[in-house]
């Protein structure tokens, strides 16, 4: 007997292994060399795949939607973007974001609750609806950007004449993918007023702080982010701040810490000026991208998207993309990713292409 024969046989790549694997797999097992090559590419592979709402079938369905549910049995009249690439029931835009368009028509109420969701607001039309968070109200107008951190309690309305609709960006997804999630309704319609509308803004959004603060939370106490505000950052940017991938962009920050506006998600309004010519790039963050003004086309990998104000757009983890304006004004877009999540695991990574 040879020593080779004394040892036992190694599979070959033509052994038929499948009665094997049924008996692995029976017994609650896998083998990870059948799977390694899916579970740890050499590059992030996201489910999400790059996408685009146009806002003129958004808008026709969310105005339907306030004929076909009361705001009262909905609590959230809002109508979900959901990714093709990821399992409805997921309620994702990406892997780990949540998207969604709400109306709220005049004299509704949006029951107040509070969730462990992180959400970001960007009200995209109509004027004179407000929100309550914690205790501070704003009145809403278009192209602001307004938070409502985890565990917040918080209630809409709208005391206007019109309809208003807005952008909800929440970390759904990532929550439930990680088991936190707790909700609860508040006992009346809406929660008290404490503070004057709009006190936050006006405390902490002026590069400003009471004295003695020395709270530094990882959300920002700013509720309300005025649209005119960030408008005028983008147009006085110095071009030496200019961004070679993303023209000028500005972020919406947590004043106390300079981060992020919320620890899960951070938001962008940029602008692109008719001739500007960016840089691709790919960063591990995935990216939503509503058009605000102007237009243009957001390529991404191979797609391109032609987009008007308002459409929804997703920037896949790791897909190389850029803007492209088109015409004769500025392109403006919104946007918010999952960065600050990817970063406090070390996980960002970013690469111009
Ligand atoms: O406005 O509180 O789109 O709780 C999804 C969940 C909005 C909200 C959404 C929510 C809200």
């Amino acid at each position: 007997m040879t020593a080779a024969s004394s040892r036992p046989r190694p599979a070959t790549a033509s052994a038929d292994l499948s009665e094997y694997f049924e008996r692995v797999r029976q017994q609650g097992m896998g083998p990870l060399w059948k799977a390694m090559g899916e579970l740890m590419p050499t590059t992030p592979k996201p489910r999400e795949v790059p996408y685009q709402w146009r806002w003129a079938d958004i808008r026709d369905l969310v105005y339907e939607s306030s004929k076909v549910v009361r705001v009262e049995d909905a609590v959230r009249r809002v109508l979900m973007l959901l990714n093709p690439g990821l399992p409805p029931e997921q309620a994702a835009v990406t892997q780990t974001l949540y998207a969604g368009i709400q109306i709220i028509l005049p004299g509704e109420v949006a029951p107040a609750h509070r969730h462990t969701p992180n959400a970001l607001r960007f009200v995209m039309e109509g004027e004179g609806a407000f929100t309550t968070v914690e205790g501070e109200k704003t009145i809403l107008r278009k192209g602001d950007v307004v938070t409502t951190p985890n565990w917040t309690w918080h209630d809409h309305g709208n005391e206007s004449k019109g309809p208003v609709v807005w952008l909800d960006a929440l970390d759904i997804p990532l929550v439930n993918a990680l088991s936190g999630m707790f909700y609860e309704d508040y006992p009346q319609k809406t929660h008290p007023v404490r503070d004057a509308a709009n006190s936050s803004q006006r405390t902490y959004g002026r590069a400003l702080r009471p004295t003695g603060e020395t709270r530094a939370s990882n959300y920002s106490p700013i509720l309300n982010y005025t649209y005119a505000s960030a408008r005028e950052a983008l147009e006085s940017m110095p071009s030496t701040a200019w961004s070679p991938t993303e023209g000028r962009v500005i972020e919406y920050i947590n004043p106390l810490t300079g981060g992020p506006i919320l620890p899960t998600m951070d938001a962008f309004l940029q602008q692109v000026d008719p001739g500007m010519d960016l840089k691709a790039c790919r960063q591990s963050a995935s990216r939503i991208v509503m058009g605000v003004e102007g237009e243009g086309t957001l390529e991404v990998e191979d797609q391109r998207f032609r987009w008007k104000p308002f459409d929804v757009m997703v920037v896949p983890a790791w897909a190389k993309h850029r803007v492209v304006p088109s015409g004769r004004t500025p392109a403006i877009l919104f946007s918010y990713t999952n960065a600050p999540v990817m970063r406090a695991l070390s996980l960002y990574r970013e690469t111009v292409v």
